[in-house]
């Protein structure tokens, strides 16, 4: 860059210094160097994309489609709060019926207390898919396991989550990773359309990917979003 001794150039230069400066810091700044990947701890945004829409699923696609309030943790592989072929716990039951954060954030609140999780995950819905939502969070080497979830709404007890994905594979922390969010059903409630009568299932059925009606289109069943998480610092 050349430097112009001319006091006006002079000026519009430390300006510009200036704003570089503001750019270069602030461990905000997704391009901004993160800390080494062998670090501690590390911090987060998720960023739930829902791409769910009458385009992508139309067969019966609600007026009202939303998704209820991410809820989850950050655990060790010691922790499970849901996995597809488990029954559901209540916690779990409850997010993918309601759409209710407890008791799933209680369940979480034990493992923490029993040493095998480290935090309770709580972040924002959408209030109409398609939209997005963004949640930020510290995690701990020693729990670098997320799970994370949200209930397809209107539905009986379906959802879209991760169980125990690993930001830490190989003790270094992923820069960024995008996750297909596919629609499960907690085998909680025998409903068949998004709006089902409520209709208890005694006992619970595993927990399973749904594979046809009411998702499938051409054959096949598009994925309701992504989460993706970035490390921000
Ligand atoms: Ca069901």
């Amino acid at each position: 860059m050349r430097i112009s001794t001319s006091l006006g150039s002079r000026r519009a230069f430390l300006a510009a210094a200036a704003a570089l400066a503001l750019v270069g810091c602030g461990n905000a700044d997704p391009t901004g160097p993160l800390p080494s990947p062998a670090a501690t701890t590390a911090r987060y945004r998720v960023t739930f994309d829902a791409t769910w829409s009458a385009a992508t699923h139309p067969t019966d696609f609600p007026a009202s489609a939303h998704f209820s309030g991410l809820i989850g943790g950050t655990h060790a592989a010691a922790a499970t709060f849901w996995t597809p072929g488990g029954i559901a716990t209540d916690g779990i039951r409850v997010m993918a019926e309601l759409g209710g954060k407890s008791p799933l954030d209680a369940e979480v609140q034990a493992a923490v207390a029993a040493g095998r999780a480290d935090r309770v995950l709580s972040g924002g819905g959408i209030g109409r898919s398609p939209g997005s939502v963004s949640l930020e969070f510290e995690i701990d080497a020693a729990f670098p396991l997320v799970t994370l979830v949200s209930m397809v709404a209107p539905s009986p007890d379906w959802f879209v989550g991760v169980s125990a994905l690993n930001l830490r594979p190989g003790g270094a922390w992923v820069d960024r990773i995008t996750v297909d969010l596919q629609p499960y059903d907690a085998g909680t409630d025998g409903g068949i359309t998004f709006q089902s009568a409520d209709l208890t299932l005694v006992p619970r059925q595993p927990i399973a990917r749904i594979l046809g009606f009411p998702f499938q289109a051409g054959g096949t069943v598009a994925p309701l979003g992504t989460f993706t998480f970035r490390r921000i610092s």
